[in-house]
């Protein structure tokens, strides 16, 4: 039989999947089952390092989608030092582990000390923060982390700040302050001998502004493939593209639900795949109320945003039923051979390929919903928070 393995990201994940479905199809539901776990529990560990005040615990709470207030968040303030390493596990995906270290300057250590003292070795990458110019010890703990062969990455953080500052100047500019931030940061590494230093002016109460967006885009080029999908299902939504890419990690994974599902002729991990839309995109409860909290509207205005109640599981589940009997009904007249042709690789044929197809079909759809969703929720709260700043 032809093998369309390319239509499976992951080549050795196929073969493995193949292999369980030679031996029996509840071999393969097993083996998809436990592929896709330990692809949800990939590690990242992101180091968030920096000089006292700089914002450091401030973004660790805007990367975790999380308000200074949040319970949970990394304590901030004036006179909140960051003294010790401390983990802030993300609320959403435990295995994405985000660090808030003391910066150097508070550890009194030099900077190869400093990195034995903090584990660099278990990183994917450091964040570096700074509310002004880099100072001597960033940039030695740069060059440091380089010399170990690990990333980083320059944060010059509360650029709101220095905009609401220079708003009051005449002739103020917002775009030339930014550009004129941004480069004297970039000289000043350079000075310090860092070639092409990249820096990412961000405001962490405002992540859907400056280069908050980059910042995520650029982690997720450099991170390898594997670390990817974990940053961006734990990116919060701060524009439209995310939801958009954390839709395509959720799209790879339909067709091994759907054939998990047709081989244990019921839908065990339907449960599973709406928690997962519904935290992935912001919309359960617990989100949509601490969204509601945060921009000051009633819960039932942001429900109201979405065409269906995407937050209620029971409801969820009753829409999935509806759109499973309507596909399986339409299933024979749309099948697309190129797709089902998926399910007929891993040894998936005739009734239980169309099966798997009707389900694959049924799951897009709830997926797209709470695209759907998503997309309103965040268009109207970023319509609403503009004309309410
Ligand atoms: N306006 C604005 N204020 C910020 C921003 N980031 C941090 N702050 C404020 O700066 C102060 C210090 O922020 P923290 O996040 O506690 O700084 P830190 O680096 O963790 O501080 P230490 O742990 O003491 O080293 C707090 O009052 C924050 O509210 C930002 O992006 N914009
Ligand atoms: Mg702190």
């Amino acid at each position: 039989m032809d093998t369309p393995s390319h239509l499976f990201e992951n080549k050795e994940f196929f073969e493995e999947i193949k292999e369980a479905m030679n031996k029996s199809q509840e071999e393969g539901a097993a083996k998809i089952m436990e592929l896709l776990d330990q692809q949800k529990n990939t590690p990242l560990n992101i180091a968030i390092t920096g000089e006292c005040g700089s914002g450091k615990s401030t973004f660790v709470n805007a990367l975790r989608g999380l308000s200074d207030d949040d319970e949970n968040s990394a304590p901030t303030g004036p006179i909140e030092t960051t003294k010790k390493a401390t983990l802030y596990t993300h609320p959403k995906y435990p295995n994405v582990k985000i660090w808030d270290l003391p910066g150097i300057g508070t550890t009194k250590f030099p900077a190869a000390k400093y990195l034995e003292h903090v584990e660099f070795q278990k990183f994917d990458f450091f964040i570096i923060i700074s509310d002004t110019r880099f100072r001597e010890n960033d940039v030695k703990l740069a060059h440091e982390i380089q010399r170990m062969k690990k990333k980083f990455y320059f944060v010059r953080s509360k650029i709101d700040n220095d905009l609401r500052r220079e708003q009051k100047k005449k002739g103020f500019n917002e775009e030339e302050t930014v550009s004129k931030i941004r480069n004297n940061c970039i000289e000043g590494l350079q000075n310090e001998g860092l070639e092409s230093p990249q820096v990412f002016l961000v405001s962490s109460s405002e992540p859907h502004k400056y280069d908050f967006s980059l910042l995520g885009e650029t982690l997720e080029k450099q991170l390898p493939a594997h670390k990817r999908n974990a940053l961006l299902l734990a990116m919060p939504i701060i524009n439209l593209e995310i939801i958009g890419k954390k839709k395509k990690v959720f799209q790879d994974k339909i067709k091994y639900y759907a054939a998990v599902a047709v081989i244990s002729s019921c839908f065990p991990v339907l449960d599973d795949v709406i928690s997962e839309y519904q935290s992935g995109f912001g919309l359960d409860c617990e989100s949509l109320q601490k969204l509601a909290d945060r921009i000051g509207l009633p819960l039932s205005d942001l429900e109201a945003f979405m065409k269906s109640p995407l937050a209620d599981k029971e409801m969820v589940k009753a829409l999935f039923t509806d759109i499973l009997s309507l596909s399986v009904r339409s299933a024979c007249a749309t099948v697309d051979s190129e797709k089902s042709n998926i399910f007929s690789a891993i040894g998936l044929i005739g009734s239980a390929a169309l099966s798997c197809w009707s389900t694959y079909n049924s799951i897009n759809r709830l997926l797209d919903m709470f695209v759907d969703g998503a997309q309103s929720v965040f268009t109207k709260v970023l319509d609403h928070v503009t004309a309410n700043p």
